[in-house]
């Protein structure tokens, strides 16, 4: 049975490989950062019934990101033969104001991997990926971007990113550790975090929907982004470490829409005219801006035969799906409590 071990396992895209790796036989260990309430609601679906115990294959360990010795123990004493590290103060917007922890983390916090993958001898026994972003290619310089596009990255995230990503070409370069990146665009899914646009639109119009929400305010709808769907996209990461060569790819849907046509599309899937309910709110404009995102995933077509299966309006349709879900029991409870 091969292990795993994925810091970030509770975000998005952790729940997602987990469930992927756990179907795939694999034991599968988790990284959590102590919390004053509960973290994992992405993954309680695959806990023992009535219980806050993982099931069988699946074990969690506290540690972070931040804390080498930790990192280093758990290493020495799980010896994964794969380690994906998702972990990550991923919001752009708020690492303009948190820019130190997010360095440390999204930074240092790779460099540490790395070094306690070196410090516990597992060089050589070990397969690496690395959670690298199209945020990494910033301002416009080629459309559409792929792996060879210069970056220029336009946010602390993004800088430390680049960092992060050049540490993994650095480490299989270096000491050839079988590291890759994956140089993810962004993917939504009903597990988004809520302050990311996509969720925040999808929460917001399904609440309006069934009246619990008048209003919602957004900053820049101008930008472009290309938008895949987030289940797709952790396929991707386990083929990456199944290569026989580590390597960097590229992976979007080369397709890319504008904050206000993600709008326009989830208002019009439930019958809402978006201009009575959207407005401008300068507060979640960032000091500098990616305009254009639009990846060509043609590298990881020919070499790992991958195309993604769900493009923009299905995504936009599977997100509405599960909000308006969301929606109703939050109405049904409501009106529950008040008779
Ligand atoms: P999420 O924000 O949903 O999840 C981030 C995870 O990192 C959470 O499990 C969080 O834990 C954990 N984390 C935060 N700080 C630390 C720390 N100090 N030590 C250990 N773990 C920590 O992100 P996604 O799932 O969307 O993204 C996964 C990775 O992919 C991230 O690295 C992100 O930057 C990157 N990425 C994401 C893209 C996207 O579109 N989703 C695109 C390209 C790259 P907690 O739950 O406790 O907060
Ligand atoms: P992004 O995603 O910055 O691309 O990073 P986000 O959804 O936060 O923003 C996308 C675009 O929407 C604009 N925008 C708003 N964004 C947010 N969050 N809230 C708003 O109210 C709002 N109004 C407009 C933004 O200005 C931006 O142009 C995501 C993260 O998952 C990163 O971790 C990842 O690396 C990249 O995707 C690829």
């Amino acid at each position: 049975m091969k292990k795993a071990l994925i810091t970030g396992i509770t975000g998005q895209d952790g729940s997602y490989l987990t469930e992927l790796l756990l179907e795939k036989g694999y034991e599968v260990h988790g990284i959590i950062r102590r919390a004053s309430s509960f973290n994992t609601g992405r993954l309680e679906h695959l806990f023992q019934p009535d219980s806050h115990l993982p099931s069988k294959n699946l074990h969690l360990h506290y540690g972070d990101l931040m804390d080498s010795v930790a990192l280093v123990k758990l290493l020495y004493e799980l010896k994964p033969d794969e380690v994906y590290n998702l972990g990550a103060q991923s919001h752009v917007r708020v690492s303009f104001d948190v820019p130190e922890s997010t360095g440390d983390i999204v930074g240092l916090g790779t460099q540490r991997i790395l070094e306690a993958i070196r410090d516990t001898g597992l060089v050589g026994k070990v397969r690496f990926y690395q959670a690298s972003s199209s945020e990494m290619f910033g301002k416009v310089q080629e459309v559409p971007q792929v792996e060879t596009t210069p970056f220029w990255p336009r946010s602390p995230y993004a800088c430390a990113k680049v960092y992060g990503h050049w540490l993994t070409v650095n480490y299989r370069e270096s000491y050839g550790l079988h590291a890759s990146s994956g140089i993810l665009f962004n993917h939504e899914s009903p597990r988004r975090g809520e302050t990311f646009v996509t969720r925040k639109i999808t929460r917001a119009a399904t609440r309006i929907k069934m009246g619990l929400q008048d209003s919602l305010s957004l900053g820049n709808m101008d930008s472009k982004r290309d938008w895949g769907y987030a289940k797709d996209y952790v396929e991707m990461m386990w083929m990456m470490l199944q290569q026989d060569e580590p390597d960097d790819y590229v992976i979007a849907t080369n397709e890319t829409h504008s904050v206000k046509e993600f709008v326009q599309e989830t208002f019009s899937a439930l019958d809402l005219d978006w201009e009575k309910y959207v407005k401008y709110d300068a507060r979640y404009e960032r000091p500098a801006e990616v305009d254009l995102l639009i990846g060509d995933p043609a590298k990881a077509r020919k070499k790992l035969g991958w195309e993604p299966k769900v493009k923009f309006k299905e995504l936009v349709q599977i997100m509405v799906d599960a909000d308006l879900k969301l929606a109703k029991h939050e109405l049904a409870v409501k009106n529950a409590t008040a008779s």
